[in-house]
């Protein structure tokens, strides 16, 4: 039989649909593991050899484990609402269901080519009603909670009112804005109902508050800060502002030390755990309390994670937008203040936090005093300090930190020293060789921890601060003012002229997106869902009118793929008890902050509730490395924009006879030669193919070229970022049509390890295309002749088999994808040398390839008569046996006479071989201490050493 890889694809891939090969169901019999990839936006261009990278190697290690005999869950869906769709439902005027449909449909067919292992039958999209009738659900779950810091964790709103009708504000200790309102269990009963139910409104994990935001104009909507990059949108590169709105919020600052520790319990790269406690950015330090000259009304608190540099602290700083700045202004100073300020708020936050060499600052004329030294100092403002970190005001210690430093010696202010000369402040924390402090009154003398304690303890006690911890974290901003996302499930209801938002009755849900005629914001500047005709919650009341974010629905998605059809529930218990979590999750690190972190906080918070089994919804995470592009480039002078210069003549000049057909007399004429990007698709190793070329653009009709020597045509290339616009982009399918899909997936294994950004290019592909005809060349010969026996192995055999079983088992385990493809090569190479056709081997052989080629080796099982689909068979057992028994011999030469002989295993390392030569008491004797300076090692043949 012929090898014919396209062939077998479609015969395969249909006969899997047909028998339901990847079909799962709970197996109470079977362990499971649950192998899980990011799922896609199905946007228009459709996937590109980039995407499915991650996917190949879930598949591969999905494969691997159901051949161990695992149940394994592996599922596929869509994120599909987002703002691609809905900017070209604005462009187009097509609903973004219906374009999303037609994307969708694509991407399941490209990734069908692919033959990968997905149960479809259990497909998700997040813009599918049944699917968010359940992301709503979960919001009025979050809205029915609020979290309590005594208990550490979520519970109903119900225990909240309880404990205000027993005790008042007195006895709850929730996470919520500190400001709010306290009152006895006397003024909660003698509340209205309404009165009563909008104080909840406050605690709620998801509430509705006032909040400077990522303001898109351009696209019309709030970003969150991870859609941000360098102040523009991270979609279309839209000027971002900053703007108050009302907006929904997410209380995810209650969960942050609880995604900080569940840090430490899972297996993810240190890089992404390492952005994820960055960008939580909790700090332990204290607030402290500063009188002020002249005034007993107010005093100022400062955040400061030193407090033992107090008594350093030469003068006071406040952010520009502080509360207090405008009264502490004396009237000397207001002209020159008010200046500043606005000069500052034309800054952003990034510019003022990264533009460390710019100082300034102005006094506002006031004093305060330092509550422990009793002295006097000077209160002025600078753009350094953010106001919306710790309180917005610095207790400035220049000895301690570099920006008051530079503060202080800039405006010619004091320096205090408060560290005897045997230390600097700045490592005082976290040294061991500490300093004492000096002219520091009461911690004189002590250690860093003795003075921390002290002043601590003396805070709480004279009622002037506390210790406290902050994090960076911000409660996220959930409403966005787009049509393409999740209603949120709210209403509001007037009365006693309060308008409050109430949570739709769950029977109701899903609340369904309703139809509009145009995707954009209502005259008035309200969301485009302000457009709706007769929508309104009991034909009354309005509803809200922003949607929800991205992020919504990728935050609980993988439980709905444990049980997609439930209407009932969002997965049954028994579902969910026996899937548990994702035991393997691969998706890009672009996720770090964003996707990563609001699962997690929706999986705690699911937690909390008794729904989600487990604290950490992934276990495992793999960040696949990107694929780049190899971009083509033609090259051409900007006199002669029809000429075009193989790239190996550029700097060449040209001879009599091109002089004369192209009409010009040297190359100067050409003008500057630069190069322009040509589509990849027309260039085989960097050859451009001519016609096509000349067909690509009308422009081209007229293209003249002056060619290498050989009548060639060479482009040059440069890796970029693979994206239309550069004209690098591959599609699989082009890939597939031309090798088959075994060869795509291997090939895209070989180019390197996953972490890791590597180029596409095509320029090797032929070694994996060759491995597979040399693999199939074991079982038929060129005739199409059957060649496969039942002999038994020999113990050549035995070991070439046993050293692929054991790497390959191994390098999957460790997810390392790249080396098993070597290994496979080196395995079939060997088999061929030994001309090895044994069933005995080619059978184990196959099922350790097929999670990497699953069409090959399918078809490849049926001819040597192999039970029901390969996929289902059993991982073969590996024998160290076979290993042991076989070594080599080496003579080991001593600048090139033979001194002695090294028996030692056929697979041990040149490390292995090295050590264990020069271990030889024969060859210690013969050197008598001299030392080697080379030794050189002919695997399988001899060692020597040169001394
Ligand atoms: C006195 C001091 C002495 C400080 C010293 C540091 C070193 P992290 O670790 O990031 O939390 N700070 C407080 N609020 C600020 C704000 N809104 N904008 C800018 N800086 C602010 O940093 C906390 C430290 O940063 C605080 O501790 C405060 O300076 C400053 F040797 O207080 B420190």
């Amino acid at each position: 039989m012929e090898f014919n890889p396209r062939q077998l694809d479609l015969k395969w891939q249909k006969k899997w649909k047909d028998d339901q090969t990847y079909r799962v169901d709970i197996q109470h019999d079977r362990p499971k593991y649950y192998v899980l990839d990011m799922f896609p936006y199905p946007s228009g261009a459709g996937l590109h050899v980039g995407h499915p990278l991650g996917y190949i190697a879930s598949d591969i290690f999905a494969r691997y484990k159901r051949l161990r005999g695992y149940n394994v869950l592996h599922p596929m869906g869509f994120d599909s609402f987002g703002l691609p769709a809905e900017q070209y439902a604005i462009e187009t005027g097509q609903h973004p269901a219906a374009t999303t449909e037609v994307n969708a449909r694509k991407y399941i067919e490209q990734l069908q080519n692919i033959g990968f292992s997905f149960d479809w039958a259990r497909e998700v999209r997040t813009s599918n009603p049944d699917f968010y009738k359940w992301t709503q659900w979960i919001f009025g779950e979050l809205f029915g909670c609020w979290y309590n810091r005594d208990t550490d964790r979520a519970e109903p709103i119900e225990t909240l009112t309880a404990t205000f009708a027993a005790n008042g504000t007195d006895g709850v200790n929730a996470v919520c804005d500190q400001n709010l309102m306290a009152f006895s269990a006397a003024d909660w009963s003698a509340m209205t109902p309404a009165r009563q139910y909008e104080i909840t409104l406050d605690y709620r994990l998801t509430y509705l508050a006032f909040a400077v935001v990522n303001w898109c104009p351009a696209l019309g909507t709030v970003l969150a800060n991870d859609e941000v990059k360098d102040g523009v949108s991270e979609r279309g590169g839209h000027p971002v502002e900053q703007k108050k709105m009302r907006q929904w919020m997410m209380r995810i600052t209650a969960y942050a030390d609880r995604l900080l520790s569940g840090l430490d319990t899972v297996d993810w790269s240190e890089a992404i755990k390492e952005q994820q406690r960055n960008w939580i950015g909790r700090s332990v330090g204290a607030e402290v309390l500063f009188g002020i000259e002249g005034r007993e009304d107010t005093k100022i608190t400062v955040y400061t994670t030193r407090v033992d540099t107090i008594f350093g602290v030469s003068f006071m700083v406040l952010a520009p937008e502080h509360e207090l700045v405008s009264s502490l202004t004396t009237d000397e100073q207001r002209t020159e203040i008010d200046a500043y300020i606005a000069r500052v708020s034309r800054r952003t936050e990034r510019d003022r936090m990264t533009d460390a060499k710019a100082i300034s600052g102005v006094f506002t004329g006031s004093y305060c005093i330092n509550p422990f030294s009793g002295e006097r100092v000077q209160i002025w403002i600078a753009d350094y300090v953010l106001a919306g970190y710790g309180t917005g005001a610095v207790m400035a210690v220049p000895s301690g930190d570099q920006r008051d430093w530079n503060f202080a010696k800039h405006f010619n202010l004091p320096i205090i020293q408060i560290l005897d000369s045997q230390q600097d402040v700045d490592t005082q924390a976290d040294n061991t060789k500490e300093g004492r402090y000096v002219n520091s009154g009461i911690i004189n003398g002590m250690t860093y921890k003795e003075a921390t304690e002290t002043l601590l303890a003396h805070l709480e006690i004279a009622n002037i601060g506390r210790a406290k911890t902050q994090y960076r974290i911000r409660d996220a901003v959930f409403s966005r003012q787009r049509y393409w996302g999740e209603p949120v499930p709210v209403y509001f209801k007037t009365a006693a002229g309060v308008t409050l938002p109430y949570l739709v009755e769950k029977e109701t849900l899903p609340l369904v997106l309703p139809a509009i005629d145009k995707y954009l914001p209502t005259a008035s500047g309200e969301p485009p869902l302000g457009r709706a005709d007769d929508w309104k919650y009991h034909d009354t009341f309005d509803y809200e009118l922003s949607t929800m974010p991205g992020w919504a629905g990728s935050s609980w998605y993988w439980y709905r793929y444990m049980d997609p059809n439930n209407d009932q529930v969002f997965a049954s218990k028994e579902a969910i008890d026996y899937w548990q979590d994702v035991d393997l999750y691969l998706g890009g690190s672009e996720h770090a902050t964003g996707h990563l972190l609001y699962s997690r906080f929706w999986n705690k918070f699911l937690k909390d509730r008794g729904i989600a089994p487990v604290e950490e919804p992934f276990k495992k995470l793999i960040n696949q490395g990107m694929i780049q592009g190899v971009s083509s480039f033609v090259h051409r002078g900007a006199d002669r924009p029809n000429i075009y210069i193989s790239a190996d003549r550029v700097n060449s000049e040209l001879t009599p006879e091109e002089c004369l057909f192209l009409g010009v007399e040297s190359m100067a004429d050409l003008g500057t030669i630069s190069a322009f990007h040509v589509d990849v698709n027309i260039v085989e190793n960097d050859i451009l193919a001519i016609d096509s070329f000349i067909n690509w653009r009308e422009a081209n009709q007229h293209a003249q070229f002056v060619m290498s020597a050989d009548g060639k045509y060479r482009c040059s290339s440069a890796v970029e970022k693979m994206s239309k616009s550069k004209y690098n982009v591959v599609n699989p399918d082009d890939v597939i049509a031309k090798y088959g899909a075994d060869v795509f997936r291997m090939y895209e294994m070989f180019l390197g390890p996953i972490e890791q950004a590597k180029p596409w290019d095509t320029r090797s592909i032929d070694g994996v295309v060759k491995f597979l005809r040399r693999a199939w060349s074991l079982f038929y010969n060129e005739n199409g002749q059957y060649l496969v026996t039942d002999e038994e192995l020999t113990a050549e055999e035995n070991f070439a088999l046993h050293t692929t079983l054991k790497k390959i088992t191994e390098d999957i385990e460790r997810f390392s994808f790249n080396t098993c493809v070597s290994a496979f090569m080196v395995c079939v190479n060997e088999l061929k040398r030994l001309q090895c056709n044994k069933k005995a081997a080619l059978a184990d052989l196959l099922v350790c390839l097929a999670p990497f080629a699953p069409h090959t080796t399918e078809e490849l099982w049926l001819a040597i008569g192999g039970t029901g689909s390969i996929h289902h068979a059993a991982w073969p057992v590996f024998n160290p046996a076979f290993l042991a028994q076989n070594t080599v011999e080496y003579p080991v030469s001593i600048n090139g006479k033979k001194r002695a002989d090294l028996t030692i295993a056929a697979d041990a390392t040149v490390a292995d071989i090295e050590a264990a030569a020069l271990a030889l008491p024969l060859v210690q004797k013969w050197l008598d201490g001299a030392a080697v300076k080379k030794v050189v090692i002919v695997p399988k043949r001899m060692v020597n050493l040169v001394v």
